[in-house]
């Protein structure tokens, strides 16, 4: 192996040491609120820690090769062309595909059958329709409806089914990890199981926001959330207008 090579390789291992000692010591996420965000974040964390080697390569190559061959002024000629390497196009081709697979398997696969888990166990179902620029929130078990706050019990699987009246929108709690769009002429569905209490004022994340540009009032577009115990939930739901009632 040349010492260009070994030097290039030297700094890849510093670059990755590094990088990957910043992924595991430095936590970017917001409050996570539910069953769903551990699922996205061990994704997010697991997906970085498998980029950084990639991309540390990268920045090796192009650092080593800026500093050791770059030139201040304009060469007289160009340098004896490249044109393949068979050996590092195998290996390159054959690291690649095989990242690619494992990503698909996991977190891929078993993410999306993690989220999808409790589909099928639903104590809660809370309908949301989206408006320039508001939600409006019902409870068709109970028969009532808000637009001033979403109100959750702690430790229930919550299925939100999301519809739109005009343009598209886009149903996204920060707290819970969870998003769908919002489609006119359709329902989109997502299930959530809130695990931790907390509200809007402790924690601007425990809010719908509006995650799909829809015009002027876009990023007003938010409902403030609050999760609570199931009793205060009960308590709540009888202080709310019947869906029937006008505005
Ligand atoms: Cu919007």
């Amino acid at each position: 192996m040349n010492r260009h090579a070994m030097i290039v390789g030297a700094l890849w291992v510093v670059f990755t040491i590094a990088g990957e000692a910043v992924v595991l010591g430095f936590s970017p996420f917001p409050v996570a609120a539910s069953e769903q965000a551990a699922v996205v974040d061990d994704a997010f964390t697991l997906l970085t820690l498998m980029a950084v080697p990639v991309f540390s390569l990268v920045c090796a190559m192009l650092l080593y090769s800026g500093l050791r061959f770059g030139q201040n002024s304009q060469p007289d000629q160009d340098g004896p062309p490249t044109r393949n390497n068979k050996s590092i196009v195998w290996v390159w081709l054959f690291v690649t595909t095989v990242l690619t697979i494992v990503m698909i398997i996991h977190p891929g696969i078993t993410g999306i059958l993690d989220l999808r888990a409790d589909d099928d166990n639903i104590d809660l179902v809370v309908q949301l329709e989206a408006r320039q620029y508001f939600w409006n929130v019902k409870f068709p078990d109970a028969g009532v409806r808000t637009t001033k706050e979403l109100v959750l019990p702690i430790d229930e699987n919550v299925q939100f089914l999301i519809m739109a009246h005009d343009v598209l929108h886009s149903f996204w709690v920060p707290a819970f990890r969870v998003k769908i769009d919002a489609v006119p002429g359709m329902f989109t569905k997502v299930t959530a199981t809130p695990n931790e209490l907390g509200s809007f004022d402790d924690d601007v994340n425990f809010r719908i926001q509006c995650a799909e540009l829809c015009g002027v009032g876009h990023a007003t577009m938010q409902l403030p959330v609050r999760v609570v115990e199931r009793a205060e939930f009960d308590q709540w739901l009888t202080e709310q207008k019947p869906i029937a009632a006008r505005r």
